[in-house]
């Protein structure tokens, strides 16, 4: 398996249409794939992910009344009118068991419009790292991509952090030698990783969008909920272009 770390959607190269990938995981770790992953586990029927809010607002309304949530985020911020913001506390199961969620996020669900079409696309944060990583070394794809959402094109330290979490994880349960790097983003994104594991919590308030949530206002329980490793045992799958469920 050759690991591929991308930093933003727009560093992955080639056509869209035509990814040179087996396998693509999406991360956003504030907050996008977190919350993805809580409102799956909690009993959300799917996630519908969208770039842009005009293509959300037509699948929106085509979707029966009493089975859809709108979820959406802008700069960190709630959209208006819509039922939910983009925080993993907020999508529990009273709120969200049954529904598909139409949600748009300023980065994470970028990402994941842009690796639509990798054949096998999955998303990952820090709760659900370890699930991610035994369905990849299942799947065992030739080439893998991870991408990191970033903020609108620029690197963001908490999403490659986890992109190093998934490496080690790989590195810990692949067998020898069967593992390559793909490029020098992936031994990166693997050396953060070693830097801040005993601290992740640390290492997203220190990060830029980090410290954009502390200043939007209290935001410790996302910080909680999105810093904790593992333990969390749902792996979201593209299950039809730009609809994540549990497969
Ligand atoms: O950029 C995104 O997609 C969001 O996850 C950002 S936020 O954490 O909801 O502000």
């Amino acid at each position: 398996m050759q690991l591929f770390v991308f930093h933003a959607a727009g560093d992955v190269p080639g056509d869209p249409q035509a990814p040179q990938a087996d396998a693509g995981v999406v991360i956003d770790v504030l907050r996008a794939t977190t919350t993805i992953a809580w409102a799956l586990h909690n009993g959300a029927g799917s996630v519908a992910a969208f770039a842009d809010l005009g293509s959300l607002a037509e699948a929106w309304s085509a979707w029966p009344e009493d089975r859809r949530l709108r979820l959406g985020e802008r700069g960190g911020q709630r959209l208006e009118g819509f039922d939910l913001g983009n925080s993993p506390l907020a999508v529990s199961a009273d709120v969200v068991a049954g529904k598909r969620l139409f949600m748009s996020t300023t980065n994470g669900t970028r990402a994941l419009n842009r690796l639509q079409a990798v054949p096998l696309l999955l998303t990952a944060c820090l709760p659900n790292r370890a699930a991610v990583v035994k369905r990849l070394l299942q799947a065992n794809p030739d080439r893998l991509w991870l991408l990191g959402s970033g903020w609108e094109g620029a690197f963001s330290l908490e999403d490659t952090l986890a992109a190093g979490a998934v490496i080690e994880g790989l590195l810990a349960g692949a067998p020898a030698g069967s593992l390559e790097w793909g490029n020098d983003e992936a031994l990166a994104a693997l050396a953060l990783w070693q830097q801040w594991r005993e601290r992740p919590e640390e290492a997203l308030r220190q990060a830029s969008h980090g410290r954009r949530l502390q200043r939007l206002g209290d935001h410790d329980a996302d910080f909680r909920c999105c810093s904790q490793v593992d333990g969390l045992d749902v792996v979201p799958v593209q299950t039809e272009p730009g609809v994540l469920g549990l497969a």
